[in-house]
């Protein structure tokens, strides 16, 4: 006899949520069930305006007509294609797109299926760029405190959340860490990139001196920490860390998976902060969130040293079953045809500075220890209650969606990343809710 497995409305034991407060979210479940535009309606009824673009990835907004479009057309024309020795038109097609929005030198691209993928991605191909240049013993990754490079285990590794990491175990060996950028003492009420801390990026050449030059492989950095609650690079940081890479044949890497596709008003950071790397991962707004992908793209110098050897041979033994799928690949093109056509990146940059203002309207309100911004993005640091940190943040969170607004927090720290079709009402809508969660906090 069949077994009954349709658990009803109200069972929610089955899905174990990532990221999630499991127990206190089943007792009193947030539940979104439409979106649109700049709104998400809640399982109540209720209108909420989307302060994070879902996880910083629905940068055009929700339910784009032409997104929508092109998904439901590529899954009733080609649904799926082997991604192994075999091709269709639309990744190609992407892959294109893709560099020709990108900044100088990033010319290939390698398709995976999130931000995580793209990072393990990348550090397997600067080890292997290496290897097939006879330089073998470049197999160490230095990555920063603070640094979020997703979860798998390439990436926590690399990465400097201590609460992603100290529950699995040993790790990548060969890593080693930057110090982080956060200096409040200094820095703190910046608007934009702070005055100091560019001289953290010499460490580097401590590291280097420790294990030598011949055996680093890549650094990999968020050219601004996203994850680990808004971090922006010091003036002149990412300069120095490309001077000290370029200095002793070492890949720098930029993690743009959350600044990548307009968040900063520029395509990606590396063309905000004119800094070139030798390649960028990427993923969440390269299809608007809607459809799981993400990419590594690289210079020719990294793609070309694989490319030798017999023809029939495979060049680089990595990929995955969804590597260039063909829905992705339409939500991708159509993504960023909306960016281009409703000049998403320039209303970003346009509006930098109204948001800037706005957000910075919150200095002085109770708790507030600290507040960060660059593009739309922009950070609220709140004083921890003693002996119970997150509460506070976390409390907030609670209050904002009761008033119909999404944020996220991390640890202490609200931060927020709205689609980048937000207009001036909207800004003042968001940040007057905010101010009254704030001044309501205990
Ligand atoms: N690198 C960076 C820089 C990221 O921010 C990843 C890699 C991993 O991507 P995937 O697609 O594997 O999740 C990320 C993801 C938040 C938040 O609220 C940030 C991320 C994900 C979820 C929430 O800060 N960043």
């Amino acid at each position: 006899m069949a077994l009954d497995r349709n658990p009803g409305p109200n069972d929610l034991s089955a899905f174990w949520m990532p990221f999630t407060a499991n127990r206190q979210f089943k007792k009193a479940p947030r539940m979104f069930v439409g979106a649109s535009g700049m709104y998400y309606k809640t399982a109540d009824g209720r209108d909420v305006l989307d302060g994070t673009a879902g996880l910083w990835c629905c940068n055009a907004g929700h339910c784009r007509p032409k997104i929508t479009e092109a998904i439901q057309k590529q899954a009733a024309e080609l649904d799926y294609a082997p991604a192994f020795q075999m091709g269709h038109p639309k990744a190609f097609e992407l892959a294109s797109a893709l560099r020709d929005m990108a900044p100088e030198g990033m010319e290939h691209v390698f398709f995976t299926n999130s931000g995580s993928e793209s990072v393990d991605t990348a550090l397997k191909i600067a080890i292997a760029y290496h290897r097939a240049r006879g330089e073998g013993a470049r197999t160490r990754l230095i990555g920063r405190e603070r640094g979020y490079h997703g979860v798998n285990f390439g990436g926590i590794s690399v990465g400097g959340i201590v609460n992603n990491r100290k529950m699995f175990g040993t790790l990548l060996a060969g890593v080693d860490h930057l110090p982080h950028t956060h200096l409040p003492d200094q820095n703190s009420f910046t608007r934009g990139q702070p005055e100091h801390g560019a001289h953290l990026a010499d460490d580097l050449e401590r590291i280097v001196a420790l294990h030598g030059a011949e055996t680093i492989a890549a650094v990999i950095v968020e050219p601004m920490a996203g994850s680990t609650g808004v971090l922006m690079p010091p003036r002149g940081y990412l300069e120095r860390l490309r001077e000290i890479c370029t200095k002793h044949g070492i890949l720098l890497i930029f993690d743009e998976v959350i600044t990548g596709f307009g968040r900063l008003g520029s395509p990606f950071a590396a063309d905000h902060f004119g800094v070139l790397p030798d390649m960028m991962t990427v993923a969440k707004g390269l299809t608007n969130g809607v459809i799981p992908m993400g990419a590594v793209l690289t210079t020719p110098a990294i793609h070309d040293a694989f490319m030798q050897g017999p023809e029939h041979v495979i060049e680089l033994f990595h990929g995955y079953t969804y590597s260039g799928n063909p829905i992705a690949s339409a939500a991708g093109i159509a993504t960023l045809q909306t960016y281009r056509e409703e000049g998403l990146f320039e209303n970003a940059a346009a509006l930098a500075p109204y948001w800037e203002d706005a957000l910075h309207s919150l200095r002085g309100l109770p708790h507030v220890i600290d507040i960060r911004n660059m593009g739309l993005i922009g950070a609220v640091e709140l004083e921890p209650i003693a002996g119970e940190p997150t509460k506070r943040a976390f409390t907030a969170f609670l209050n904002a969606y009761e008033k119909n607004l999404l944020v996220r927090t991390t640890g202490d720290i609200i931060a927020i990343s709205p689609p980048l079709m937000i207009d001036k009402a909207q800004i003042d809508e968001l940040f007057g809710k905010l101010s009254d969660v704030l001044k309501t906090l205990d």
